[in-house]
């Protein structure tokens, strides 16, 4: 097998033919004079999916959750957050330094933050303490393995948030993973948060971009924070016309990246890899080495690396496998095959 088969994340997808045709034909329009009415398609199109009033382009997922973060808070307000989430770890910081509030990481159950955990994170209106406003969730969850939080735990973070008058931000990157794996509509999943962002960049396949989701009057006021980090798009539409081609096409298909997903899974246990079957719930796969493999993991990497396998270089001994638009059944056969093989070395 020649061509390489890229596992490091669904973010490495390229935009299908049907994309670039859109791109190509794209009416496009000033976004900043609210004349491009491509983004507004896409803008208008993503809200209905998730069933929201209004939706806003914005450049990425990091972008997404920094804006909507911003405009549910003010400078010092409490952010509670899952303590592996991506806007707590990987986002540089961003929620601290630019939106200026404290981050709150609660642990969580397979990327799943108990309703007790807020209660017991909760701070009120001493003046020693910062105000708690927020609470974020990230659904699927990337680090705990690409999880999907139950209706019932939505059910029970919604009521919490009631109880504190808290709103809920959903860290929707990866939403549509969630929603194909629960088989439920997307805005079944949206209704539990005040605001959502999601990617069209993962593995919906676009380019760029990402949209945040929520009531009229919160994305005025996201559209103004949005304008604050430099996130004005100008002449987007050339990537909107993506978007939307995503959103009516890409959805549907993410069943066989989770399909691929578990059958990689399976195979790696079967070759006496350590996986957490129960975390593997959408497109992703985490695998650790058992202590008595003749190879490490950053071996491993290097080697399937020389098969035309790609993957991250593992964190903490902990290696990703993300399946995506691109990866077939006989991909995962092949990349077993050679995990196989760099084992047996
Ligand atoms: N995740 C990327 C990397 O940043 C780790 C990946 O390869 O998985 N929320 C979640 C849950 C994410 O996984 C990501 C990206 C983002 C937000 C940020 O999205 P972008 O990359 O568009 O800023």
């Amino acid at each position: 097998m020649q061509a390489i088969i890229d596992l490091r994340s669904d973010t490495v997808t390229e935009p299908t033919e049907a994309m670039r045709r859109a791109m190509a034909q794209a009416k496009v329009g000033d976004d900043y004079y609210g004349e491009d009415p491509t983004i507004k398609r896409l803008e208008a199109f993503a809200a209905e999916i998730l069933g929201k009033e209004a939706g806003l382009f914005v450049t990425s997922g990091t972008m997404g959750n920094l804006v909507s973060i911003m405009t549910h808070t003010q400078r010092s307000d409490g952010v509670i957050m899952e303590e592996n989430a991506h806007c707590y770890h990987n986002e540089n910081g961003n929620t601290a330094v630019i939106a200026g509030v404290l981050p709150l990481p609660v642990p969580g159950k397979l990327g799943v933050i108990h309703p007790e955990s807020v209660v017991d994170n909760m701070r009120g209106s001493e003046v020693l303490h910062s105000r708690t406003r927020l609470i974020c969730i990230e659904n699927t969850h990337n680090v705990a393995g690409g999880t999907v939080w139950p209706l019932a735990d939505l059910i029970s973070i919604r009521e919490v948030a009631d109880r504190f008058n808290l709103a809920i931000h959903i860290d929707g990157a990866r939403v549509f993973n969630a929603a194909v794996a629960l088989g439920v509509a997307p805005a079944k999943i949206a209704n539990f948060g005040d605001s959502v962002t999601f990617c069209l960049t993962k593995g919906l396949g676009c380019p760029y971009g990402s949209l945040i989701a929520g009531d009229s009057e919160f994305i005025i006021e996201a559209r103004r924070n949005r304008q604050m980090v430099g996130g004005g798009l100008r002449q987007g539409g050339v990537v909107a016309a993506a978007g939307i081609v995503a959103l009516e096409s890409m959805i549907k298909r993410l069943a066989e990246d989770h399909n691929n997903a578990k059958a990689l899974a399976n195979g790696l246990v079967e070759l006496g890899l350590k996986v957490d079957l129960e975390a593997v719930q959408s497109n992703m796969v985490y695998v650790e080495l058992s202590g008595s493999s003749k190879i490490s993991p950053v071996e491993l990497v290097q080697q399937l690396r020389k098969d035309g396998i790609w993957i991250n270089t593992p964190f903490k001994s902990r290696m990703r496998f993300v399946t995506h638009y691109g990866v077939e059944e006989k991909h995962i056969t092949y990349t077993l095959k050679a995990i196989e093989r760099a084992l047996s070395n």
